[in-house]
């Protein structure tokens, strides 16, 4: 190894030296070199590992908790997704925290807001609905729904159907900086003030209101309905630019400056053909997948040289930890369409985010 590569070891220690650690650490210091070879790694070493969540099971485990909680009592009846290489925090990657929500027919979770932000995958709904900023949408499976920062939000299922959706926060990230706030709406319901559809007329249509100026930090559209996007997909493989990696892959768009939907978490979804194999990738931001469409696997390589497979099918959840080799491939006799979820803007704002692929 070359002088220039070479990574700082920690020094040995003597009575003299842990004579004085212990000295200092009285007056709240301690020594950095002791600490610098953990510190400077040449590249990430990620706690989080790859992970399925079967949604039939987690579905059922769930449905146990209906006797046992009201809605009432839980505010939010949601399992969440607990990493195993991350516990006790029960979080699906070091900046994110997801989890399974549950509104049962007849019942509301109550209003409130907050400054993390959350998405809402939507996997199971009739037509259920949530409430944000004074406006109601219906969710469909496949639609992605965003709750900006500090936005009253309340859920309700006025269908004969459960509705089950994933949901995604950036409460590790606003924890992280000791910017949580929360607060309560004084009724159940928010007052609604605008017609379903209003903001997805104004800012989701290749349009925005004359005159328009300013950019807000949240896309205006809350949500992009599955329908929309998936013709989309199906529209563009037409001209078959798939990328050896990914497929066809969008991503989820603010329209008032281009950038992505959320300001904390991109959000994407792609179209994996019928006998996809992609070549490997990997890049710095740990990534949530929820499955739409079709089954495959992923194969991730661990840090220690052994793959780990994830087999998938609809409406299966599964993790991708960062910097980790993995690739794509469907199975069986359907195109495969998944959603993912990362924490890649923050990233980008700060010039951390780096990709990297095999074969180039
Ligand atoms: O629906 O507002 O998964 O406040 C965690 C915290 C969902 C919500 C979560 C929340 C919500």
């Amino acid at each position: 190894m070359s002088q220039l590569n070479a990574l700082h070891q920690a020094p040995a220690t003597s009575p003299e030296r842990e004579a004085y650690y212990a000295r200092i650490s009285s007056n709240n210091l301690r020594p950095l070199w002791t600490n610098l070879a953990n510190l400077s790694k040449p590249e990430p070493v990620p706690a989080t590992k790859p992970v399925v969540w079967r949604y039939e099971e987690a579905r059922a485990l769930l449905m146990e908790a209906v006797p046992l909680i009201s809605v009432e009592e839980a505010e939010r009846r949601v399992l969440n997704l607990a990493n195993p290489g991350l516990l006790p925090r029960p979080q699906i990657t070091n900046s994110l925290m997801g989890g399974l929500q549950l509104v049962l027919p007849g019942e509301i979770a109550p209003a409130h807001r907050h400054t993390a932000s959350a998405l809402r995958f939507v996997i199971e709904s009739e037509g259920a609905y949530t409430a944000v900023n004074g406006e109601k949408t219906e969710m469909r499976p496949g639609d992605f729904v965003i709750t900006p920062c500090w936005n009253w939000h309340d859920h309700g299922n006025e269908t004969d159907k459960p509705v089950i959706w994933l949901d995604v926060l950036d409460v590790p990230l606003v924890s992280l900086l000791d910017a949580a706030f929360t607060e309560s709406y004084p009724e159940d319901r928010q007052f609604v003030q605008r017609p379903s559809g209003d903001s997805l007329a104004r800012y989701g249509s290749g349009l925005l209101p004359v005159n328009y100026s300013g950019s807000a930090v949240t896309s205006p559209i809350f949500n992009y309905p599955y329908a929309r996007t998936r013709d989309a997909l199906e529209t563009m493989r037409r001209v078959e630019e798939w990328d050896p990696s990914h497929g066809l892959k969008l991503q989820f768009v603010n329209p008032t400056n281009g950038q992505f939907a959320m300001a904390t978490i991109g959000t994407f979804m792609q179209l994996l053909p019928k006998g996809f194999a992609g070549e490997r990738y990997r890049s710095t931001d740990a990534t949530v997948f929820s499955v739409i469409e079709g089954s495959g696997q992923t194969v991730v390589s661990g840090t220690d040289g052994v793959d780990v497979v994830m087999t998938w099918g609809p409406k299966d959840i599964f993790v991708v930890p960062a910097w980790s080799w993995h690739r794509h491939e469907v199975l069986g006799s359907d195109d495969a369409v998944l959603f993912s979820a990362s924490d890649r803007p923050v990233q980008q704002t700060f010039g951390l985010w780096r990709e990297d692929r095999a074969n180039r």
